[in-house]
């Protein structure tokens, strides 16, 4: 069976020809709000804003159960091999990043993925003795993180996000563009006696991460220092970066670990404890596992990512949405939606399904994202008016992470923030009747709210975790390999034959009408 021949399916199609009118008069209520919403691990995801009642939430978890998405998820998470396309050359691996946070009490057991778990406890021990000595060593204030895509949008992020708990005296920089400029705005702000920099790249051959590398070799060689001092390495072993003798220490992750998925691992370790301490680092993997856990042992009515995911399949594939706004109200996510853009779309926008068949039906939608409430003051025109429905998904925290406010007009700033977040969600929903054609808010924009009650390490984790899992389950009732990125390949072979071309070597007549233009 696939997505199109389960019997769920064709019941949520039939339901999608008359979905919940949410402008109707006593649809959208204080009842209904305070009932469509499930709570587990502290978090609430309330969704009386999507467009969906009791048969269509019903007929979504029996999908749910069609595709068997709980076995899949625990399948994952044991370390089948799922990264695969029947029949033609793949991946052909296991895929666990949760490996990377199971070491708590409770484990996985099966072979595969308790390998996995113990190769990533040793990593996560030899950091701490390194950072130990980093710590008392007391000479480094600084750390850059040199790494693109995976290996550096989910720890930018995270590092982003969690700047209130940094260590003082620590900062965290990061260079990813091959732009020069990029490379040299970042080495201006530091002083690189006092700077680690960790490079990061699985593969140790991306050509953008390489060059940053060199160029800041070159740096510091100008400035008579010792890469052997300052440079730390994350790579696979057996890269062409996998060499020990060239770095001040030397960190490992394997090939079941996927780049967007890679923020636990050592990718996203080395910033984190540096800024953090090993114990934030150490509350990020806590709050992660809780999630992997919830993920595959909940029930499907209760599961958090679960239940996104099954929206998310409504508003994409029954109410045929293309795209998805993440809106978290909390500045401190600013780099949120960048790194679950990237979690989302490279992982479920494909055109196969796992036996190599061209889907008939849609996938991955377009993910983008600002914080609320700046995003307010931009885009939501067309969200609110706009000819495209755009669905959205709401973070939000009860309280802020500094907990230094201000009462102006009797109101704090976050009761502020929340208020513009709830009104926003019932705005899209209900909309506006008027005589007046350019007051008309035609309402019926679906969107939900992920809400805790503030952003520290550990809600982090399980932030984190909560998208990898919706994504994951998304992949699953699709019936695709969510875990690869042929889509990205075709480019880098054509860059590379262009700056062949900017070498004087080779030929590319394509490429060379392009360079004849400079
Ligand atoms: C992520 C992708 C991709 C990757 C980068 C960097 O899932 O595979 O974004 O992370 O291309 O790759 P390296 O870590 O190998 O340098």
């Amino acid at each position: 069976m696939t997505f199109l021949t389960y019997r769920s399916t064709k019941k949520l199609n039939k339901l999608s020809q008359h979905p919940l009118d949410l402008t109707k008069k006593n649809v959208v209520t204080k009842s209904r709000i305070k009932k469509m919403k499930i709570e587990a691990l502290g978090f609430q995801l309330l969704y009386a804003t999507e467009r969906v009642d009791e048969k269509v939430l019903s007929t979504l978890f029996e999908l749910s159960k069609d595709a068997d998405v709980l076995r899949k998820m625990k399948e994952m998470q044991e370390g089948v091999i799922i990264n695969r396309i029947e029949g033609v050359e793949s991946e052909n691996r296991s895929v666990l990043h949760t490996a990377t946070r199971d070491f708590f009490e409770e484990r996985m057991t099966a072979p595969l993925a308790k390998k996995a778990a113990d190769l990533a406890k040793k990593e996560y021990d030899k950091l701490a003795v390194f950072m130990e000595k980093i710590h008392k060593n007391g000479s480094y204030t600084d750390i850059i993180q040199v790494g693109i895509g995976g290996s550096d949008l989910g720890p930018r992020a995270l590092t982003t996000a969690l700047e209130r708990f940094h260590k003082p005296g620590r900062k965290a920089h990061f260079i990813s563009n091959v732009d020069p400029d990029d490379s040299i705005s970042v080495l201006n702000r530091v002083d690189l006696k006092k700077t680690l920099i960790v490079v990061v790249s699985k593969s140790g051959e991306t050509l953008e991460t390489l060059t940053n590398e060199a160029f800041i070799r070159d740096r510091l060689k100008k400035m008579s220092l010792d890469p052997k001092k300052h440079i730390i390495s994350v790579t696979g072993k057996g890269s062409p970066m996998d060499d020990p003798s060239r770095y001040l220490a030397s960190f490992y992750i394997w090939d079941y670990i996927g780049g967007r998925y890679s923020v636990t691992s050592m990718v996203g370790g080395v910033t984190l404890s540096f800024v953090l301490g090993m114990e934030g680092y150490h509350k990020v993997l806590w709050g992660a596992h809780q999630m992997d856990r919830h993920a595959f042992m909940a029930k499907e009515e209760e599961n958090l990512p679960l239940l996104s995911a099954l929206l998310g399949i409504w508003n994409r594939n029954f109410l045929h949405l293309p795209t998805v706004a993440i809106i978290p109200y909390s500045q401190a996510l600013s780099r949120f939606t960048a790194h679950l853009q990237q979690c989302d779309m490279e992982s479920n926008g494909k055109h196969i399904d796992s036996f190599g068949k061209e889907v008939e039906f849609e996938t991955g939608p377009i993910i983008w994202g600002e914080p609320g409430t700046n995003g307010q003051h931009s885009f939501y025109q067309m969200i609110h008016q706009g000819t495209t429905t755009v669905p959205l998904e709401f973070i939000g925290f009860k309280t802020s992470q500094f907990g230094c406010d201000l009462k102006v007009k009797e109101t704090t700033s976050q009761q502020k923030l929340l208020a513009n977040l709830f009104a926003q969600s019932i705005a899209l929903a209900v909309g506006q009747k008027s005589d007046n054609p350019n007051k008309t808010f035609y309402g019926n924009r679906p969107s939900r709210i992920l809400l805790t009650s503030h952003l520290d390490p550990e809600t982090m984790g399980k932030l984190l975790a909560f998208y990898e899992h919706k994504v994951a389950f998304q992949g699953f009732i699709w019936g695709i390999n969510s875990f690869d990125q042929e889509g990205v390949q075709l480019g880098k072979v054509l860059a590379g034959k262009i700056i062949d071309l900017f070498a004087g070597k080779g030929e590319f007549p394509l490429g060379s009408a392009y360079l004849s233009l400079l």
